[in-house]
């Protein structure tokens, strides 16, 4: 069974993960998380911590030695180096207690409310530590253990970002993941595929960080090589769009996903449904199901595109209530970001690489990499002599 839990707070000692039941035998070492950690962390658009600050290492505390997985739980600690200058502030011992003040105007848009009422406190640090996007290193490093497992089954993933505010690019037609697409996109100061877009974005990025202002925009994921017949239409909790898309919604910001060619309602089901057709194995020429159907991977690339709003840290805030003295005041500047994309595509990455890693296990199972890759060949044979 996998599972993975993550702990921490953003300004807190240290992020950790814990991940169970990624089997035996599989090679993977620090250098292979830290690539996804340092990608995360880059970006035009990210505040002055996580380019300058914060330099996220993983230290690996169990579960692999000598650069294989042995099959025991996987701690994972990422340290947060603001820690050493808010030592007092995050401590957890309670002759600290008065050692800030209170944030007690919420951000709209951000978990500060809800939070302070659902957890009944008059400080949104309580919350917002937690509710930090930082903490979405730990998902990285999870899903970076994940992505080594997939590759073994010849999965490959690469994510960009389309939209920045209202700069937006033609969708590229890639059809396979290639080192020189990858390395197109991480040459990018955005993270977009396109030159003339990217600088674009920077331009727009520049103008609203003057403005005081955030902005939002589109990132698409693309997942190669996912073998057909992952995932189910039997059970709404089984279906592979179902669960890909709670781990999308579960990346701070995401309000939207879909998968393939986005919906209208003009559009008819002549037009938008993908033909099949045979030469040796299944295929269609289009994919505006994204790769899935009935809930079940079908052989082509799974495409995924999630919205993210803009962040609501501004340094023009909006309009707010102070919690304690219920009087109209502006939201608490906590230090900011512009736009976040270039890092969220890593966490969307890591989010899908986790979800396909559940499935791959529950349908190959296996306690060592040995034997599960046995019984993924086994699948591939029946496939191959059935149909
Ligand atoms: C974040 C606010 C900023 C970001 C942080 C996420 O931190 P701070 O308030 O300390 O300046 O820099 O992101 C990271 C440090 C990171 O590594 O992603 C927030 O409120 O979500």
């Amino acid at each position: 069974m996998f599972r993975f839990l993550t702990a921490g707070e953003s300004h807190g000692k240290m992020l950790l993960a814990i991940i169970d039941g990624i089997p035996s035998g599989l090679g993977i070492d620090e250098k292979d998380i830290n690539i996804d950690l340092e990608r995360r962390q880059k970006g035009y658009g990210r505040g002055d911590r996580s380019i300058n600050i914060e330099k996220d290492k993983v230290i690996v505390a169990s579960g692999i030695r000598w650069g294989k997985t042995t099959g025991a739980p996987i701690g994972l600690i990422i340290e947060n180096k603001d820690f050493e200058n808010r030592k007092e502030e995050m401590n957890p011992d309670k002759i600290y207690e008065n050692s800030s003040a209170p944030i007690t105007k919420p951000r709209p848009g951000h978990a500060d409310l809800p939070g302070m009422l659902k957890y009944s406190v008059f400080d949104a640090k309580v919350i917002l530590e937690r509710a930090s996007a930082r903490n979405t290193a730990s998902l990285v490093a999870v899903g970076a253990v994940c992505k080594k497992f997939l590759k073994e089954f010849g999965v490959n993933i690469l994510s960009y970002v389309k939209s920045i505010g209202n700069v937006k690019i033609e969708e590229p037609n890639i059809v396979d993941y290639s080192e020189e697409i990858f390395n197109k996109i991480e040459e990018s100061p955005v993270k977009c595929p396109f030159e003339k877009e990217s600088l674009e974005m920077v331009k727009t990025i520049d103008s609203a960080k003057k403005k005081g202002d955030t902005l939002g925009g589109e990132i698409k994921i693309k997942i190669f090589n996912v073998i057909p017949g992952i995932g189910s239409h039997t059970s709404y909790d089984r279906r592979l769009d179902a669960k890909l898309s709670e781990a999308m919604m579960g990346i701070p910001s995401v309000k939207e996903v879909y998968f393939g060619k986005k919906l209208d309602s003009d559009v008819k089901g002549s037009n938008f449904h993908d033909e099949i057709f045979f030469d040796d194995k299944f295929y269609h020429k289009t994919n505006n199901a994204g790769g899935v159907e009935g809930g079940i991977s079908n052989g082509e690339i799974i495409d995924i595109n999630i919205f993210l709003k803009p962040i609501p840290t501004l340094y023009s805030p909006l309009n707010t209530i102070d919690v304690i003295t219920k009087q109209k005041s502006k939201a608490s500047i906590v230090r900011s970001d512009v736009a976040v994309l270039a890092s969220a595509r890593v966490v969307a990455e890591a989010m899908a690489m986790i979800k396909l890693t559940e499935f791959y296990l529950e349908k190959f199972g296996g306690d060592s990499m040995e034997e599960i890759l046995k019984n993924f060949s086994n699948y591939k044979e029946i496939l191959k002599n059935r149909f």
